[in-house]
């Protein structure tokens, strides 16, 4: 077990506190997949069950994993991560990197988010006893996401400017403060979140055709494209998905540069309803467009009102309540598939990446005026029978 540069294959020691390459690559760890273990029975699923292809003895757990996989129509699946502990995948990778961290001996832990990556910091490394800081974007955090990181005691600072500015920062600036950094640059990180792979094939029993995600940095992409092909590297498997990635239309880079080709030119100012993925320059950019070429899939854009709509429709029809972001796989799936980019027959699964109770202001900002009468039952029957008749 090793890490290795994506673009020069050079090679660093498994404990080197490095989250980049000296050619400025990114990492990836090298599993020793002989010792990976087939235990794909469709029983007890949870993270912790694929610990043979993680590079970590340790554990900080919350019990993550083992979200549900609930079927929307023939051929169309959805894995819910905003059943794990904090609400999002983003525990998947905490539950690994943060066990890292104690390894390492790390007493301190940073990360930039646009919320998630906070919340699920801010929860595992007070399990793990470490102080925690998170830089944030002001203003631009859901409620519920900033509310998770002040009840688990996280030191949180807000930036004057956008998530990328955030990052930068943490980059810049955690070897001064002494912190270990858990955002997707960490590939420790992305061995936890690869796991969705895993359940996604444990629990279906099948490969789908199509895996359909949010993108705002592309770990998530990438992390569980890697999943899939370790799965096959190991035998377990004899088929790959085609990843999908999609971006909210107002921070789109990465679409824009599987579309119209050429190097690849962040967003400036990016700007989207879905303020998880609000990201102009993802630092996993490269390890994402490797996954959607490589497995022979797309990057497609939706807006803000195709986002919220998806997700208008996950909570009213199928009972299930995403956050904006989380819609956009929906939202993209519908687009691709009116567009015959997606086939009829396909199998496809689509992740909810976070549960919708962490962004209530955008449920309540476009809500209707909700009804209001005083504590009487004639009154209330009066009330309801005079809205129903503009119906008739
Ligand atoms: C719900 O929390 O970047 O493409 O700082 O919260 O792996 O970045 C969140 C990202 C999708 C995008 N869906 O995943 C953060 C952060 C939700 C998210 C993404 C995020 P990546």
């Amino acid at each position: 077990m090793h890490l290795r540069c994506v673009n020069c294959n050079r090679r660093y020691e498994i404990d080197e506190v490095v989250y980049s390459c000296n050619c400025g690559g990114l990492l990836e760890v090298v599993i020793d997949l002989d010792k990976a273990k087939n235990v794909f029975d469709g029983r007890d699923i949870t993270l912790w069950k694929y610990r043979s292809f993680l590079p970590v003895d340790e554990r900080v757990s919350l019990r993550e994993g083992g979200t549900p996989i609930y079927k929307l129509s023939d051929g169309v699946y959805l894995k819910n991560e905003g059943a794990n502990p904090t609400g999002s995948f983003k525990d998947r990778g905490m539950t690994v990197g943060v066990s890292k961290a104690v390894e390492l001996g790390m007493r301190k832990v940073i990360c930039a988010s646009t919320g998630n990556t906070a919340a699920s910091l801010a929860a595992y490394s007070a399990k793990a006893g470490m102080k925690c800081y998170v830089l944030v974007p002001s203003g631009k955090v859901a409620v519920g996401k900033l509310s998770q990181a002040i009840i688990h005691g996280a030191n949180i600072v807000q930036i004057k400017g956008n998530f990328d500015d955030a990052l930068n920062i943490v980059l810049k600036a955690s070897r001064e403060i002494g912190a270990y950094i858990l955002n997707s640059v960490n590939p420790f990180r992305l061995e936890g979140q690869k796991t969705a792979a895993f359940e996604i094939y444990d629990q279906l029993r099948f490969v789908p055709d199509t895996v359909i995600l949010p993108v705002g940095n592309g770990g998530n992409i990438s992390a569980i494209w890697k999943g899939f092909k370790e799965m096959e590297e190991a035998g377990i498997i004899n088929k790959l998905p085609k990843m999908v990635g999609i971006q909210a239309e107002g921070a789109s880079p990465l679409v824009r540069m599987f579309k119209e080709g050429g190097d690849f030119r962040p967003f400036e100012r990016p700007e989207t309803v879905a303020t998880a993925i609000r990201i102009g320059n993802p630092v996993n950019w490269t390890k994402a467009i490797k996954a959607v070429r490589e497995s022979n899939g797309l990057l497609e854009s939706v807006t803000d009102d195709e986002i919220l709509e998806a997700q208008e429709e996950l909570a009213s029809v199928h009972g299930i309540f995403v956050e904006p972001a989380s819609a956009a796989s929906l939202a993209g799936f519908k687009k691709l598939r009116k567009a015959g980019a997606i086939r009829r027959d396909e199998k496809v699964v689509l992740v909810a990446t976070g549960h919708g109770l962490k962004d209530p202001d955008a449920v309540l900002r476009r809500s209707r005026p909700i009804i209001s009468v005083n504590a009487d039952a004639n009154e209330l029957i009066k009330i309801l029978e005079e809205q129903r008749k503009p119906e008739h």
